[in-house]
């Protein structure tokens, strides 16, 4: 045999008559143990066709490791992407909380992890789901973790019907499907008979829950925490992050076939931007709620399924987090990552928010069962980054070799070992009485209003994608019984909802009859709670797709991503074939997809530019014509040039505003258009909106 070459340039050998040579290199491979191999390449045999040797404990170590790599998934938001960044807090919040984190400019290393929760750790990203939005402060003292999601209530009120909640909406449990949808019988029959689900299940119809990116995402701690000043004093309040690039969604139509052409659209999308520098931020803010307002206010503030309207109480902002490295280990850092509510530090407490305190629960147990044992805290990602010690000892895996023989307190055999310090945590001195007794306050029980107050604050072009949702959700299940259940709700919700999904079901006046716990109350709409009418006229972080053709102009080509890349977004070329298309002066210009592996639901805005040939062979080209008529469908703004005519034609490319001719001034006219977002007007021609009074501009205070 020939002895082959090794690609790398490193000596090589042979390995037998079946075997490729060996590579060396000055580094010797070894067992866990240390003891340097020989051949990796064939387990130990009696004779070169006999069986394998129980006595190879290269191949046994090799194999038992791989066995073992898995570990369990996380029972909920098992499907994650995450990043390491800075938090730096802005002037001091010294007058709400004495968390040194929080302090002038104070700097913290923060990791973040955002999930879906649904679907299993391979699922795709972009479902429609609640999405996790955790993050993990390694503040000097101590480890903090903010463990939210992007939408700012729940579906439950009362921990001990998580379980419940989360098997309704997991993959039935006969038939292990769907996986990561909520469009299925178990869910829909669990939130209708659960009256506290709605207001949830409003935020999750909308589309709150199909974000375009992990980057442009808000984040809510969802549940009343409590800050607690040097003094002791306390305040209440709300958590939220807003997203720098503004918070921007998918269309349905678009998220659905985001699944098929990119899995890992929102994993690839945090990656990419982190590794050109464009460094995703969030800026965290609190809402102080006074303590004296709290008996007064329509809803309970320890109800996790109410939020407490930005109007209101407007929000402070206190820090920002920037995300600037990519994990360099997916396992050890983004899986391995143990978040905790009560992870908590100096200056921050909890409330008594009975979803809370059973959260309170559950995070360390359900580290005990994915991690093994008690040490999880010594992994590196979870390790604290300021001193730490204590007289706990031993366990699974400890890594800690603890000196001494005081693994005790008190002890007067190592007076200068751990004690207590007077500037520790401490709990907030609540006074309690109470009878002990299950029991749901009265408080908690008005589940509608704010359900309503939601809907109403809503663009029309949001409440219509709101009655799509639950259409097609409910579409998908097949008992009747538990779709007039769920129209029954939406009647008490707002009677026109629930009329236009009746009717866009065909089962106008069906809904079954529900008389609600508590009556619902109109209140004010809260314009901060509609995405389109705080949508921020940007470029940034966005991504344009142009779709070029043989005989384009390159001129014009190179002109237009000069100008978007100006305006802060990424170009993508796509053409007939991935090695590229020939522009009219012969020059090639090479593309990043072929048409069918490019599709246009992958960018923001979108572009066609073409000569006449490269035309005809896009009009032949049904991947082509799917990608103009999705980005004219999906809102786009679309640059054209005259040659991309037939295209247009063929794809029912109507000409409207966002319809942009690129010649002349026609470059600096798409940008301009592209940063105004999409031109949701074409969707009156697919389905009529609902008449509805638009809601009333942002309150500028508060965002
Ligand atoms: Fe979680 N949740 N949760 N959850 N949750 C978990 O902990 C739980 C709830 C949230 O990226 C689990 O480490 C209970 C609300 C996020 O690693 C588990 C209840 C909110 C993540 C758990 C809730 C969240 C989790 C599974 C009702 C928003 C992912 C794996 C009482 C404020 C963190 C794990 C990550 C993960 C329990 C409700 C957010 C089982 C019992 C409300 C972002 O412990």
């Amino acid at each position: 045999m020939a002895k082959a070459k090794s690609g790398s340039g490193a000596p090589t050998d042979q390995t037998g008559p079946a075997g490729e040579p060996h590579q060396h290199s000055a580094v010797p491979l070894t067992t866990n143990q240390g003891t340097p191999i020989a051949d990796d390449q064939n387990t130990l045999r009696a004779g070169a066709r006999g069986p394998s040797l129980i006595e190879d404990f290269h191949f046994l170590e090799k194999m038992t490791h791989f066995d073992h790599e898995r570990i369990p998934e996380r029972v909920v938001h098992a499907r994650g992407s995450a990043a390491h960044g800075t938090f730096v807090a802005y002037k001091s919040a010294a007058k709400y909380t004495r968390a040194a984190f929080l302090q002038n400019g104070a700097e913290t290393p923060v990791f973040a992890r955002f999930s879906t929760v649904a679907g299993g750790a391979g699922s795709v990203d972009t479902p429609r789901d609640v999405r996790g939005f955790a993050v993990k402060f390694y503040t000097q003292e101590g480890v903090f973790d903010l463990v939210g999601n992007n939408i700012p209530v729940f579906f439950i009120q009362d921990a001990i019907k998580f379980p419940d909640f989360v098997h309704s909406v997991k993959m039935e449990p006969d038939v292990g499907y769907p996986q990561n949808a909520s469009a299925h019988d178990t869910f829909w029959d669990f939130v209708s008979l659960t009256p506290e689900a709605q207001h949830m299940v409003m935020w999750a119809m909308s589309d709150r829950a199909i974000p375009r990116s992990l980057r442009m995402m808000e984040g809510f701690g969802i549940h009343t925490f409590r800050l607690l000043d040097a003094q002791g004093a306390s305040t209440l309040i709300k958590w939220h992050w807003r997203p720098v690039l503004g918070t921007q969604s998918t269309t349905w139509d678009e998220a659905v076939k985001i699944a098929g052409a990119d899995q890992d659209f929102h994993r690839r999308d945090l990656h990419d931007a982190i590794a050109a520098g464009a460094f995703p931020a969030w800026e965290l803010f609190i809402q102080p709620i006074p303590a004296a307002d709290v008996e007064s206010l329509s809803y309970d503030i320890l109800d996790a399924t109410k939020l407490v309207p930005e109007e209101e109480y407007p929000l402070i902002a206190v820090g920002k987090m920037t995300l600037n490295r990519w994990p360099d280990n997916f396992f050890a850092e983004t899986e391995q990552v143990a978040f905790h509510p009560g992870h908590l530090v100096p200056g921050i407490d909890v409330t008594n928010d009975p979803l809370l305190q059973g959260r309170l629960f559950s995070y360390t147990d359900t580290q005990l069962k994915r991690l093994g044992g008690p040490n999880f805290h010594e992994l590196e990602i979870n390790r604290p980054r300021c001193p730490m010690r204590n007289f706990q000892r031993d366990g699974m895996a400890r890594m800690t070799v603890d000196k001494g023989r005081t693994n005790y307190e008190a002890n007067s055999l190592e007076p200068n070992g751990p004690r207590e310090t007077p500037n520790g945590y401490t709990s907030f001195a609540e006074p309690m009485v109470g009878t002990k007794l299950r029991q749901r306050s009265e408080t908690f029980a008005d589940h509608h209003s704010q359900a309503r107050m939601f809907y109403r604050s809503q663009t029309p072009v949001e409440q219509q994608h709101i009655a799509n949702a639950f259409t097609f959700e409910l579409s998908k299940v097949s008992s009747k019984a538990v779709r007039k259940r769920q129209l029954g709700h939406l009647m008490i919700i707002d009677k026109e909802l629930a009329a236009t999904v009746a009717d866009q079901l065909g089962m106008t006046g069906e809904a079954e009859i529900i008389t609600p716990s508590r009556e619902p109350i109109d209140m004010e709409p809260s314009p901060a709670l509609s995405i389109l009418l705080n949508a921020k006229p940007t470029l940034e972080g966005r991504k344009v797709g142009i779709l070029i053709a043989d005989g384009c102009d390159g001129a014009l080509v190179a002109k237009l991503r000069t100008a978007i890349v100006k305006a802060g977004a990424v170009v993508q070329l796509v053409a007939p074939k991935v090695g590229g298309a020939v522009a009219a002066n012969g020059e090639k210009i090479e593309a990043d997809h072929m048409v069918s592996g490019g599709p246009s639901v992958l960018f923001d805005a979108c572009a066609i530019i073409t000569g006449d040939d490269g035309c005809d062979a896009l009009v032949a080209n049904p991947a082509a014509v799917q990608w103009a008529a999705d980005a004219f469908n999906h809102c786009k703004v679309l640059g054209v040039v005259a040659a991309a005519q037939p295209l247009l034609d063929k794809a029912a490319v109507k000409l409207d505003d966002g319809v942009v001719e690129l010649s002349g001034k026609g470059v600096d006219m798409f940008v301009a258009t592209a940063k105004k977002g999409r031109i949701w007007g074409r969707e009156d021609a697919q389905t009529p909106p609902p008449a509805k009074k638009p809601a009333k501009a942002p309150a500028k205070k508060s965002r």
